[in-house]
């Protein structure tokens, strides 16, 4: 999730932007999500600023920026540097730890798991660790899949699917959503969003999603099935692809494997589904609790009213649906000015 790299560079706060960044990896690749968050709001804040904030009195003022993050934003513009994320660079389990974790599907506790058996390298897992189909997948396909999507190669894949698909059903509707439709420039997967128009229930869709990942499989571009489920809040396929190898007389380059998502909407959901699967996270949580405090519950089916709460905020009812099909309505019905896709990155 580019953070600080979409923020202009010659923006007076580019350096600390730069270290908070670094800092924000490191925990998210150590899944400490709240640090991660707490980090990236503080980025997005600095973002805005058009003066150099240099001291931990100016930093408090921001809003998002708590004591212990202004501390370290006076430390970075001091000295340049950050001695928390030299400490956490230095220590040699810290890189083991980022190591597995970096295995698509690792958490934390399958990491430490590893660790405390003795397994220091991709190699000793590979050898004598006892592995399931997707972490061998994760460990072989290591390099590929923590490399970025360049935007370019996001389109190509996508018009790969696109046509494949209209192959298959015309009326079918393909949407890259993700950071792809905020505007980045990189993404970490392809996030494709299926729909047709007269859908009513994502099971509508579950026919000709098999076919197509079926013809996708046998033509060489999807890889690896790595989840797929069917459920109420909709049906997903998560696996890998890849471009055909172009081959020229003497050469044939092979492209990395790539990591992408198939999301199955109906119509009537396609509103919600486009904002949740367009992000990003942080955003969406605004949303959700904007929702929450108008008494009302947004998910990526579709904006409830009427829901009652119990005494400890627990759900009672699952309240009725406003509205899910129309992204710009639901902005309306929330009360907030519609924010275009690309600006949507908190
Ligand atoms: N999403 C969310 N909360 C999560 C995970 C995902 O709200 N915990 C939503 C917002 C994301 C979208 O789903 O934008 C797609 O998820 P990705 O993990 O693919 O994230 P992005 O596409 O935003 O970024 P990346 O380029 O890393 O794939
Ligand atoms: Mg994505
Ligand atoms: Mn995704």
């Amino acid at each position: 999730q580019a953070t600080a790299q979409d923020a202009r560079p010659d923006n007076p706060n580019a350096r600390t932007m730069e270290v908070l960044q670094q800092m924000a990896s490191y925990y998210d690749r150590i899944n400490d999500n709240w640090r991660t968050i707490a980090y990236r709001k503080a980025i997005s804040t600095l973002k805005r600023q058009d003066v150099r904030i240099t001291t931990e009195q100016e930093a408090l003022r921001l809003p998002g920026v708590g004591p212990r993050l202004a501390q370290k934003i006076e430390e970075i513009v001091t000295t340049d540097r950050l001695r928390r994320l030299e400490y956490a660079e230095d220590d040699p389990m810290g890189k083991v730890l980022q190591l597995f974790m970096g295995i698509y599907g690792v958490g934390n506790k399958q990491a430490q798991q590893w660790i405390a058996q003795g397994f220091r390298t991709l190699d000793d897992l590979k050898r004598d660790a006892r592995l399931s189909a997707n972490q061998l997948i994760g460990i072989e396909r290591y390099d590929d899949l923590q490399q970025r999507i360049p935007r370019h190669e996001v389109e190509a894949l996508g018009s790969i699917v696109k046509k494949t698909a209209a192959g298959i059903d015309a009326a079918v509707e393909i949407i890259i959503g993700g950071s792809y439709r905020r505007g980045s420039q990189t993404s970490g997967d392809i996030d494709i969003v299926v729909t047709k128009p007269g859908t009513e229930v994502s099971g509508d869709l579950v026919p000709f999603l098999d076919t197509l990942t079926r013809t996708l499989e046998a033509r060489g571009f999807l890889v690896a099935c790595l989840a797929s489920s069917r459920s109420a809040e909709g049906s997903k396929w998560h696996g890998c692809c890849v471009l055909p190898s172009s081959s020229s007389s003497s050469t044939e380059q092979r492209h990395p494997w790539r990591r992408i998502d198939f999301l199955l909407v109906p119509e009537t959901e396609l509103g919600a589904a486009l904002l949740y699967f367009t992000g990003n996270d942080i955003f969406n949580r605004s949303m959700r609790l904007l929702a929450s405090r108008k008494g009302m519950r947004l998910n990526q089916r579709g904006l409830y009213r009427n829901v009652l709460r119990g005494a400890a905020g627990a759900r009672v009812t699952e309240g009725e649906l406003v509205e899910g099909r129309d992204e710009r309505r639901i902005f309306e019905l929330l009360g907030v000015q519609w924010r275009e896709p690309h600006e949507r990155w908190c």
